[in-house]
């Protein structure tokens, strides 16, 4: 039986599988990891073999749906666009093209479809009601990396295999398998940086599974971040610890930096930060002394109220000590294909990064790159006037869950005159629209992760052709999005082909390209990457990577700068006024109350992956997880017990959870993961909803952002928790996570939960 080696789609470490397929029937008899795979060396996580169970999950969408007499009925694609091309053109004469807004999930980011046909979609509706998952996530990396480095999307990463301290703040790699840093089997990577003397710090207010294998873990008050990278910056000034290194040529504004440090000692924040002002000088001392260290920030530090301020200063650290763009420090990758904004070999430069652009109506959120935050998607649907949302685009997304502030949200889409989804499943945002549309399940479509290796620990590139030919009935994604560009575009959805002639001779100018150049016979998004290939930094084609079925090797990561930088002097000014505003507002922290009750913080787990995943029982099974978790001291306090109810409430809404009661968290902390809540009764994940947990994002409010970018609050978001009549469910009673540290430190309570999860080659 044939192995075919693909790559695994499902988070950021691009994980080569290989697939079995039954010769005779054609159908996937096994999944492993691909030891052959140029990045993740025969690795796999659990998701990764769950990739079968996507394939052949029955309530996977195989056909379009159409909204008839309120129900979503099975629909062929003619009767789909024929429903599209009936309503949208028309909402769109009514009320201007600003009333359709465009919502793209973070699958699209891993999807070729989505990835290069999106903006075409963009473009044809004229809209400027455009989001996407990067405001619940990043938008403060790129901000950041906007104003420093010129360009948003030139994103430092840690250099984690030749580095010798890392300190990570509000990252849990071991079970997320890396954020913003795609390299497959992080546990083991950073076992062996241990291994070799190097040091890890974890700053994170929950014993996470990270900080388990840590060296050190720092339990911060959530939100607080920027006061200890503060504190750092101050020791770091104050001991004649900085060293630019080879950055000093083109580093300008420390004085501006050293001003906000200026008093921000140590033993000043350790009250607030609650982090021990002794710890916080001697890891500073040590980063700085290391050969080669990094200070690495992801969810937990970008998306806080002081997130912006979070993600500078953890630049400025690493820029400080000689760390950014050296080996072992946090580098720039160089991935195979251009057209990216980060490598400008040929083609258009991109425009300069500004944050005096264009607002939203409503609340006049920053637009940024040519995005509002989805925090303010709920208010420009549900706010009337010149410009109101009234049709939404989903596309690999589940808004209803994944943005702050659900009960709003849901209410909103409910309001709307057209919504159109793009998914795999009928979830909780899907079941909503008027019209849904499926896409190939993951091992019918080509793969090559576009965004990924712009944070790739190596320079790799990988195409993996689809493991199986498409089945009859289904549309590819991209020619999905080509025809909703069609109609967009006030055509017939049929003219596909000569669209995408079109698109492609549009790329081939805009990377500078002969046309004659491009691939003969490809079509879709194998011609469009072949372009982007040939416009990379290696001259690479389709051909080249279609020879090399496990990956080609492009080498370490290199120094850069100053090539990379594009800012208007390719120069990096570290103290932007507008930075160094956010910086002192985190000040303010000092001075403000603590404030009354609990700081809700987030976590995910390994089987899950955000909002979808729980429809497969081998991911669903097991310890539940949706639980609150609070620390003993709270529950005692509080009347809570383990397995028991309690009442959370926020200044958004409300919930009751299970209790989980754990010295995992800080007292005065409780933690809900994300993606749960799989209650909503038009959608179709029968498993998921079995056990539905409860949707968090109830809680957080669409009102509460990082003020400079728009990112939604997720951690530190203020509660308060009674206990609340009843046990929960039985099967809801918590139990607690299997560990998947280094080390276990303690047993786990309840009698599930024990034994390490399977990690590593099968
Ligand atoms: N298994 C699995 N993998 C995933 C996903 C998944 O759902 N499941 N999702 C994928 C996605 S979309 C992303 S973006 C990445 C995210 O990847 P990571 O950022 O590595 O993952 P998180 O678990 O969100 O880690 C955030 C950590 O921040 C901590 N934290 C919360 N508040 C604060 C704070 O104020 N300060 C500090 N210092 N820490 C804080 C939380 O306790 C948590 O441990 O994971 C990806 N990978
Ligand atoms: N409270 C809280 N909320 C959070 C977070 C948190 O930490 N805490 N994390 C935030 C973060 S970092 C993120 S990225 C978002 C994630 O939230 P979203 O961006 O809304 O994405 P998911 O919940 O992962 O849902 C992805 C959907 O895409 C579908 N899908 C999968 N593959 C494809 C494909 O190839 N094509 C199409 N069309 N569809 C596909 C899946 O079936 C699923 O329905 O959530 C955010 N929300
Ligand atoms: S770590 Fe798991 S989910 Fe992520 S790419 Fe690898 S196999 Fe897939
Ligand atoms: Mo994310």
């Amino acid at each position: 039986m044939p192995a075919v080696p693909t790559t695994c789609p499902l988070c950021e470490a691009t994980c080569g599988l290989l697939v079995t397929i039954d010769d005779d029937d054609g159908t996937v008899v096994d999944i492993r990891g691909d030891p052959d795979d140029v990045l993740s060396r025969g690795f796999i996580c659990p998701k990764g073999v769950a990739v079968k169970g996507l394939h052949t999950d029955p309530d996977r969408l195989r056909t379009p749906m159409v909204r008839w007499g309120g129900m979503l009925r099975e629909a062929t694609w003619t009767e789909a666009y024929e429903e599209i091309a009936l309503r949208l053109p028309a909402l769109r004469e009514r009320h201007g093209p600003d009333c359709i807004a465009l919502f793209s999930g973070v699958a699209a980011g891993h999807a070729l479809g989505p990835l290069l046909y999106t903006d075409a979609l963009v473009a044809a509706l004229g809209t400027r009601n455009v989001f996407s998952a990067a405001s619940l996530n990043s938008r403060p990396r790129h901000v950041v990396s906007g104003l420093l480095y010129g360009n948003p999307f030139t994103t430092p990463v840690p250099d984690i295999e030749r580095s010798d301290f890392v300190v990570m703040i509000g990252a849990n790699p071991v079970v997320s398998n890396g954020s913003m840093l795609t390299a497959p089997d992080l546990r083991t990577k950073l076992r062996a940086l241990r291994r070799r003397g190097g040091r890890i710090v974890v700053v994170d207010p929950r014993r996470t599974e990270s900080a388990d294998g840590a060296d050190e873990h720092l339990r911060v008050r959530p939100g607080t971040d920027a006061l200890v990278l503060m504190a750092m910056l101050n020791v770091l000034l104050t001991e004649g610890l900085v060293d630019l290194g080879e950055l000093a040529g083109i580093v300008d504004g420390v004085d501006g930096v050293a001003a906000i440090a200026d008093g921000i000692t140590p033993e000043r924040v350790e009250r607030r930060t609650e982090v021990d002002a002794g710890s916080i000088r001697r890891i500073t001392r040590e980063f700085a002394r290391a050969d080669a260290g990094v200070v690495y920030g992801r969810i937990g530090a970008s998306t806080t109220s002081f997130a912006t301020a979070t993600t500078w200063l953890i630049d400025v650290l690493n820029i400080l000590t000689g760390n950014l763009d050296k080996p072992g420090g946090a580098m720039f990758p160089q991935p195979g294909h251009g057209g990216l904004p980060n490598s400008p070999r040929r083609g258009v430069p991109p425009e300069p990064f500004t944050l005096d652009g264009p607002r939203s109506r409503v609340s006049r959120r920053p637009i940024l790159c040519g995005e509002l935050p989805a925090a303010a998607l709920a208010e420009e649907i549900d706010t009337p006037g010149f410009g109101q949302v009234r049709g939404l685009i989903t596309i690999a997304g589940n808004p209803a869950r994944s943005v702050p502030n659900s009960k709003r949200l849901h209410a909103a889409l409910s309001s709307l005159d057209l919504m159109i989804s793009v998914d795999t499943y009928l979830n909780e945002t899907s079941a909503l629209a008027d019209i849904v549309l499926p896409v190939p399940s993951i091992l019918e479509r080509p793969h090559y992760d576009l965004l990924l290796y712009n944070y790739a620990c190596r320079n790799v590139a990988n195409y993996s052709p689809p493991v199986l030919p498409l089945p009859v009935g289904m549309h590819p994604e991209w020619e999905t999005i080509a025809r909703l560009t069609l109609i967009a575009a006030g055509g017939s959805p049929d003219g596909v082909e000569e669209f995408d002639d079109r698109l492609a001779a549009a790329l081939a100018v805009r990377e500078g390209l002969p046309l004659e150049q491009i691939g003969e016979g490809l079509r879709g998004p194998e011609r469009l990457l072949d372009i982007l290939l040939q416009s990379g930094e290696y001259g690479l084609t389709l051909e080249h990577l279609q020879l090399s079925p496990n990956g080609l090797e492009l080498g370490e990561l290199e120094p850069r700068l100053p090539e990379a930088l594009l800012t208007a002097d390719r120069r990096i000014h570290l103290a932007p006024p507008e930075f160094v505003a956010e910086a002192h507002r985190a000040r303010g922290l000092l001075s403000a109350p603590a404030g009354e009750g609990l700081l809700l913080v987030g976590r995910r787990h390994l089987r899950s992956n955000n909002s979808w995943l729980h429809n497969l029982s081998a991911m669903a099974s097991g310890a539940r997880r949706c639980t609150l978790q609070v620390n003993e001291e709270d529950a005692y306090r509080l009347g809570l017990r383990n397995g028991g109810r309690a009442l959370v409430t926020s200044a958004a809404g409300r919930l009751v959870a299970s209790v989980e009661i754990t010295d995992e968290v800080l007292p005065g902390v409780v933690s809900l993961p994300h993606g749960w809540g799989h209650d909503e009764p038009q959608a179709r994940m029968r498993v998921a909803a079995e056990r539905p947990g409860v949707n968090v994002n109830l809680l957080t409010d669409d009102a509460d952002i990082d003020p400079l970018t728009g990112n939604a609050v997720f951690n530190g978001v203020r509660v308060t928790v009674v206990a609340h009549a009843g046990d929960a469910p039985d099967e809801e009673q918590p139990m607690p996570d299997r560990r998947l540290g280094f080390e276990r430190r303690r047993t786990p309570r309840g009698p599930g939960g024990i034994g390490p999860e399977s990690f590593g080659p099968a």
